[in-house]
Parts: C-alpha cells; structure tokens; sequence
C-alpha cells in the first residue's frame, strides 16, 4: 500500500467549546486552543481535527452553518483561526477542518433567500416538495426529530432536514450549489489548512422520489443513495486532488464494502472513513462484534482502502465509561482501549481528555443537558406520555453530552477550564481527574498515551503491520499479530473485570520483548507458554527469531 503522512499520523480531535476558554464567557476558543498546542504537541500527535468554527446560530454546536467563510464570534475571529493554523504549523502538527456539506443553518442567506419566495433563484438550492394527501410528502424521519419534512407556511411546501429543522439540505443535484461549496473548500485549502472532516458525507445524494420507507425508525434511507460517488469524484477532481490534503468522512450506514466505494485508492474520493459499525451495534462492550467487525474491516479494505480507528467522539460518550471500566479499573482500563485503537490497522483518533481518561457524565435534571439531539428525544418521549424521570434515565448512557462536558486541566474551581460560568457543567470527578495530575504521575494515562504515540513513528509495523487475530471468538481476551518486514507484534488484551489465564499461540516459541504494558511489574521476556492477565491488563510483545534476532514472520 501506498505510504502517507495520514497513514502514519495519529489525529487529536478538538471539541474547542469544550478546551480552553481564554475570555472569561464560559465558552472555550481558539485563543485557548493556542494556548494548548504545547500540551497537544506534548503528547506527540500529528493532527489535530477542529469541531467547526464556521459562523453558526449554533442550534447544534456548529454543525448549522450560517456562513461558510467567516469564524463564529464565540471561537474567535479569522485573524486568530489564521494564527492557530501558522501555530500548528510551527510545532511541526496538522490542522484539519471539519466541514459540514450535507445542510446549512436555517439562516444561512441561501436558506433565507430559498424560502422568501417559490420563483426565488435559489428555491432550487433546498429539498422542496409538495404535501402528499395533505401530509408530510413521505414518513421519513430525521436524526433529531419525528419527520424530516418542515413545513413553510410562506410557500405552502416542505423542506427536508436530515438532522434538526434549523439544518435545512442542501440540494446537491443544483450544480450551483455544488460550485459554490467548491468554490468554499478551495477558500480554506488556499488557506494551508491540512484537510477536512467531512461531516455526514454519505447523506448528500437522496433517494430518487423520496418513496416512503418500510421502517422509517431505520434511518439508513438517508444515505448511501445512488449519485453520492459521482458528487464525491467531482468534489475529488475540483478540489481535493489539488491538494497535499487528508480527507476523512463520516460516513455512517455502511458496511466494509460500501465503505470501500469511498475510500478506495483507485477510485479518488475520499482517503479515509468514520464507520459506525462498532457504535450503531454496541451500546456496550460486545467482545464477539468487535472482532469481528475488526476482521471484516480488515479483510474489506485490504491493499485498497484505509480505515480510521475511534472509540469515541464528540458524539458518543467516553470510551472508558461506554466501554471499559470507569470505577475500580479505570486507569487500567483507559490505557487497554488505547491500545488496542492505536495497534489495530487504520489511523487513531483520540478525543481530547481520552488521554487522562476522562469519564462520562450523569447530571440529574434535563436542565443541565444541552444537547439539541437528546433535548428533542426526551420532548418527543415525555409527549408520548412517559414518565420524565425514566426517559431522562434512558437517555442518559448515551448522552453526546457525556464526552462535551469542559476539558479537565486541574483541580481547581471549574477544572481550569475557564473563570466564568461554563457553558455546560464540569464532571464532578476533575478534582482527581485532571491533566496537572496525569502530567505530574508518571504512570497516568497521559504518559501511556505518549509512549503507544513514540512507538507509531518508530515502528512502521504498527501503521503497516498485517493483521491476524490469534483469540477467535473467546469473549474476553483479544489477542493479535501485527507483522510487517519480518517484525512481528503480538497483542494481548485481557477486557474483562477478572484474571485470566492466557494461552500464548504457538508461535512464541522463542524469548518475547515486552514492548509496552499497562501493569508495571512485567519482565521483559517470557519464556513460558502460559501467562496470568490481571483485569483490563494490556502487554505488546515483540517476537523473536529463531536465530534471536526480533521479528519473525508468522
Ligand atoms: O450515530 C451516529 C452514526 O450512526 C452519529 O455519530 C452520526 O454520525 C451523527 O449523528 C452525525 O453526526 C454529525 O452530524 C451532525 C452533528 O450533530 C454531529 O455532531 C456530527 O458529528 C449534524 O451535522
């Protein structure tokens, strides 16, 4: 496979509302970004993906633009958006942009100029259609609420939104609009940006005729649609190809083999994808799926595609409390998961304070949530008529807010995350869970981190290495090779609450190098054919040769 600097890269996502704020308003920004690229360069990462900071009525975070060119009053200005970008650049890291293509915000002036009139130049630019029986035109739902059709009673006619009503879609059948959004990518490329994360890129080609579907709950309808590789090509050839540039889209409903239409080399769209096959199919820890959603991924991009490796996100609640073990074995826990996501194949991806092992968040009152998605999930469930505190409970493990709360900087009032009122609460656990903390602990999280991030740009096994899963179906260990140029890696992973006695395969015939463990006291060779995994233990080992050098071929 083609070598490249996204391969090799591991990226550090950015929430900036959520980072640092430096103004004293409860609201990080880019300033505060600035002023925490020391700590970012620190861990050693190659990228850092911003959550978008385009001007936004910010209905939901950001991702409502109201203005592609300009930087939202909250997060700065360009000038300082200009400088983090050079700033980035000076530390020898990346900066990719997240951009949202599939719908603008309600007040974007293309929207406002859609809806003034149906001969208006731009009514064309949005999903319009008639009622159909004096209804909605079809059953469809969208992300965030009930239907996925707006009516207008200016016009008289519908608007679709795949996500809130304030997020109306783009038409990208309108060669116009696609020019214009072109014409906008360029902007920013020009800009030195590093490349974009293309916010639910599979979305923007909708099903011919918008026919109902048989199980509206199944928002697959919403993507994948015929059209969607031919907008991405052209998007390729007009844009991206022009540019040393990473792309990854977030691209959910898919399975390795859709997936791969998107990212195959051959095929010049995208370079990389977000899947949600490990998030849509485990709300928790399902050792059986993950591996073989690992295996399937593996064996459906092999040689043509490259796959993206995350946990969590700005969306979906921290990893160590979704997946792992945020109580008793947390610090254990944290470091396993991040192992396995920087030794499995594909690019890493870490969400900011996953490095300290940050935990999700339960808060008692619907009040305190901000999320525009859970919000309108618990109005739509409580008019249904349940009862507010079983919906509140419900909605609760899943949250978006449980990974949006302030990043954890120290123990002081507000974790340090800023001098004014936070704009959403800080989890209650900062005092001991913090980053001076994690700095200061030579055994923390943070400085787990660093060592799994060092040993990617020094052994090109972990980046190229070929995957082989040594554990089959057994439910808590996960055992693997990576092998790559005559080194071979061997992974073990004790996910589980309990000891385990582990099997090592047969060919660990010779002396192992302990290459990097979570426990501490672990020799640095083994020599036997069985060993005791204590919970959520972690050990890499380098196999050895026959004739005692490192590497073999397995
Ligand atoms: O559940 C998911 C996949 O099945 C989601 O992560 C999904 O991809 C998502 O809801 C789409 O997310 C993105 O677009 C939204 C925005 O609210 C999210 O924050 C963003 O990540 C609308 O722009």
């Amino acid at each position: 496979m083609r070598k490249t600097w996204w391969k090799e890269a591991v990226v550090y996502q950015v929430y900036w509302r959520s980072f640092f704020d430096t103004d004293g308003d409860g609201i990080g920004d880019l300033t505060g970004v600035i002023e925490k690229l020391d700590y970012i360069k620190e861990l050693g990462v190659d990228v850092i993906w911003l959550n978008p900071v385009y001007t936004s009525p910010d209905k939901d975070n950001g991702y409502d633009i109201s203005d592609y060119y300009h930087v939202m009053e909250k997060a700065g200005d360009m000038l300082t958006l200009e400088r983090l970008v050079k700033e980035v650049h000076n530390r020898g890291m990346k900066l990719i942009m997240d951009l949202v293509l599939n719908h603008t915000s309600d007040q974007h002036p293309w929207f406002i100029e859609s809806r003034s009139s149906k001969d208006n130049p731009k009514r064309d630019w949005y999903i319009w259609k008639d009622a159909k029986d004096g209804n909605q035109p079809n059953n469809w739902r969208s992300y965030f609420t009930p239907s996925s059709w707006e009516f207008d009673e200016k016009t008289g006619q519908y608007y679709f939104h795949s996500f809130a009503v304030e997020q109306p879609d783009l038409n990208w059948e309108n060669k116009e609009v696609r020019n214009e959004i072109y014409k906008m990518m360029r902007f920013w490329s020009d800009k030195g940006i590093d490349g974009f994360r293309l916010d639910v890129i599979n979305l923007l080609a909708k099903q011919k005729g918008f026919p109902d579907a048989e199980n509206p709950l199944d928002l697959s309808y919403l993507g994948n649609n015929p059209g969607i590789h031919q907008y991405l090509q052209e998007m390729n050839r007009e844009v991206l190809r022009h540019y040393d540039i990473m792309t990854v889209g977030e691209i959910p409903f898919v399975t390795p083999e859709d997936g791969l239409l998107y990212v195959d080399e051959s095929r010049n769209e995208l370079n990389t994808l977000f899947h949600f096959q490990i998030a849509d199919d485990m709300p928790t820890w399902d050792m059986v799926r993950f591996k073989e959603i690992q295996e399937e991924w593996y064996s459906g991009l092999l040689g043509k595609g490259w796959n993206s490796q995350f946990l969590n996100n700005h969306d979906h609640t921290r990893q160590v409390s979704r997946y792992g073990n945020d109580e008793e074995h947390r610090i254990q826990s944290a470091k396993l998961l991040a192992t396995l996501i920087h030794t499995l194949p594909g690019t890493p991806y870490i969400y900011q304070g996953e490095e300290i092992g940050m935990t999700g968040v339960r808060f008692d009152s619907i009040d305190d949530y901000k999320d525009i998605a859970m919000k309108n999930k618990y109005d739509e469930e409580v008019q249904k008529g349940r009862d507010p505190k079983e919906v509140l409970k419900s909605l609760q493990p899943l949250s978006r807010d449980n990974s949006r709360t302030p990043m954890q900087w120290d123990n002081s009032l507000n974790a340090g995350f800023t001098n004014g009122t936070p704009w959403i609460k800080v989890n209650p656990n900062y005092k001991t869970i913090n980053v001076k903390e994690a700095i200061r602990n030579s055994s923390s999280v943070f400085h787990y981190y660093k060592k799994l991030i060092q040993l990617r740009k020094q052994n090109p096994v972990m980046v190229y290495g070929d995957y082989n899963n040594l554990s089959g179906n057994h439910k808590q260990l996960y055992m693997y090779t990576r092998s790559h140029d005559e080194v071979t890696w061997l992974i073990i992973l004790n996910h589980s609450n309990n000891m385990l006695e582990v099997q090592l395969p047969a060919i660990v015939e010779n002396p192992a190098k302990l290459i990097l463990a979570n426990y501490e006291d672990i020799p640095d060779l083994c020599l036997c054919d069985k060993l005791v995994f204590r919970p959520h233990e972690a050990r890499v080992y380098e196999i050895v040769n026959k004739h005692g050098e490192m590497g073999l071929n397995v």
